[in-house]
């Protein structure tokens, strides 16, 4: 089903059932249709597809009407300093367009629809056969290991881009609003989830890159993974669905789907039941034939043996709730997951199967994508995040053999200049002396459009680099250039890479930087590069290097 056919069904389920005469506010089904749009593309990731919080706080009808149309207008206006983006302030959504999101949040949330089996076989496509695709990488193709593919998050797309020569070398229809992109074992097929559920398999020896299947078993998802344990390598592939709330594994080669496992379950601390119980991150385990998720409502990590792939076995580990991202410690034994609502880093030992910690993170919304991992001088090996809602930067020790004092606790607190948070990322690679840090969402314009270098052995932001204005020209001036976003490094790590978010309207550029003399070494500039946000070079997402 399209996503526009999704929407109309999601409107005429949701007019018959709405009450909106109780809550005395009317929409016609033109607005109800836009406000549903709008509430997905921009609100229901953090706030749920039912409303009842997440990252963001509960939007249900009852609290939004306590908060009251006025107030609700100016916070979709002006975002907050917690994390919630302005986006009536930035432009990216009109003045009505505000207004009728603050209606909207007063009346009930339209239940979203189930996806039937039909629904899904239909969705699945093997584009280039198995026996139709090259056996070696293409003449053209041979760089591939050191390849970047870019999101581009407002047209749906995936620009591949060559990590040697900086050439823009095929851009690739993907889902839609896509999200992330991770790498099989091999590193020859870069697997891609649109937020609409989308997953989409490229394959990277042709000289030009192409869409090789597709598969949407979903209407909301996040994130993808692949098996990389020796015994599975290329073999399996799993979507992490938002909803219908779900784990789904399919063939790696072609996205045919094998087997489908709910997550709607009970919390893990009060055992209240939850329709809502989204998958965020997942992880692939390289020494077990597992793979390591977030069920983001109800707190448990699963870790979801598929070495029988119809009869998986599951051990679900209690840790906190609302789990979002993250990624391996540096010996990728242990799992550090941030439950960013609850302030809090739990730590999953993937060998032993347990919960090691939780350990709050002393700081407001921790999200680390992956983090950042550095073998520190004195501290032994640390993983690092940074915060959405507080300028606090962290260091936790991970390595309870070698250093027990610093194990699993905050060994090193600093900040980024500035007031508020709107980190979204910090990346390191063992070949640069420094992390990186963003800030897209912090309010302030100028701390928004910097970058923050932090020196791994000081732990502590040793310069920030401002973004040439010139890289910030919007089209249309009313429509903000949102500022770097995310960081990945090349192959060897001598360079890292990160992307002028942009706007819908504005081709944005690439900025490549020496990962060790901070110097800026090219531009990326192409015309198809629409707000361009993660970048994920095969060799460092292949093996989880961060
Ligand atoms: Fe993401 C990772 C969910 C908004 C860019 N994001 C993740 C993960 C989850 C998640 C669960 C972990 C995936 C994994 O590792 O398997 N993201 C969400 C949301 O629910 C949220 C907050 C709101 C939404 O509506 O989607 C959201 N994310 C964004 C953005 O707006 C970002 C900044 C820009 C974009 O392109 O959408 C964004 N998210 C990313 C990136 C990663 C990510 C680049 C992977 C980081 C990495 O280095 O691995």
């Amino acid at each position: 089903m399209k996503f526009g056919k999704i929407l109309s069904v999601v409107v005429a389920t949701s007019v018959a059932a709405m009450g909106l005469q109780a809550s005395g506010i009317k929409l016609s089904d033109a607005e109800m249709k836009e406000a549903t749009q709008v509430y997905f593309d921009r609100c229901a990731g953090c706030h749920g597809m039912l409303r009842k919080g997440a990252l963001g706080p509960s939007l249900e009808p009852k609290v939004a009407k306590a908060i009251g149309t006025e107030a609700l207008k100016m916070i979709v206006n002006d975002g907050t300093p917690g994390g919630m983006p302005g986006w009536g302030k930035s432009g990216e959504l009109t003045p009505a367009q505000t207004d009728l999101m603050a209606k909207y949040m007063q009346i009930e949330a339209p239940m979203p629809p189930e996806k039937s089996m039909a629904d899904m076989k239909a969705s699945h496509k093997i584009l280039i056969p198995v026996k139709d695709r090259p056996t070696a990488p293409e003449a053209g193709a041979k760089n591939w290991k050191d390849y970047f593919a870019v999101i581009l998050r407002d047209v749906g797309k995936i620009a591949i881009i060559d990590g040697k020569t900086k050439k823009v070398i095929s851009v690739v229809d993907s889902g839609y609003a896509t999200h992330i992109t991770r790498t099989g074992a091999s590193g020859r097929y870069m697997y891609v989830i649109g937020r609409d559920g989308k997953a989409s398999v490229i394959d990277l020896w042709m000289s030009d890159p192409k869409n090789v299947a597709e598969f949407r078993p979903c209407n909301d998802a996040r994130s993808i993974d692949t098996s990389k344990h020796k015994d599975y390598l290329d073999k399996y592939a799993v979507i992490g669905c938002y909803w219908p709330p779900s784990i789904v594994t399919v063939d790696a080669e072609t996205l045919e789907p094998l087997k489908i496992v709910s997550t709607a379950s009970y919390t893990y601390d009060t055992n209240e039941y939850v329709r809502e119980a989204r998958v965020a991150a997942i992880i692939a385990s390289h020494t077990k034939p597992e793979w390591v998720i977030n069920i983001k409502e109800t707190g448990q990590v699963w870790l979801y043996d598929y070495s029988n792939v119809m009869n998986p076995k599951i051990t679900m580990i209690e840790a906190e709730r609302f789990l979002h991202d993250g990624g391996w410690d540096l010996s990728k034994r242990y799992f550090m997951s941030a439950a960013n609502a609850r302030d809090v880093i739990s730590v999953i030992d993937t060998k032993e199967g347990k919960l090691v910690k939780n350990i709050p993170s002393q700081g407001v919304k921790p999200h680390p994508g992956r983090g950042a991992n550095v073998d520190h001088k004195t501290l032994g090996p640390i993983w690092i995040t940074g915060h959405i809602g507080s300028n606090d930067i962290v260091a936790i020790g991970t390595d309870p053999e070698n250093h027990p004092k610093n194990a699993w606790k905050v060994v090193k607190k600093f900040a980024l200049p500035g007031e508020g948070g709107g980190n979204l990322f910090v990346k390191t690679h063992p070949n640069s002396k420094y992390i990186f840090a963003d800030r897209p969402v912090n309010p302030d314009r100028k701390l928004q459009t910097q970058i923050y270098v932090i020196d791994k052995e000081k732990l502590e932001v040793v310069k920030t680099i401002p973004i040439d204005p010139k890289y910030l020209k919007s089209a249309d001036p009313k429509v903000a250039m949102r500022g770097p976003v995310h960081f990945e490094f090349n192959a060897d790590g001598s360079e890292v890479w990160t992307s002028i978010w942009g706007n819908k309207l504005t081709p944005s550029v690439i900025l490549v930087y020496d990962s060790n003399t901070l110097e800026l070494k090219s531009v990326i500039d192409d015309k198809r590069l629409i707000t361009p946000t993660g970048k994920f070079n095969v060799t460092n997402t292949m093996k989880d290097i961060y």
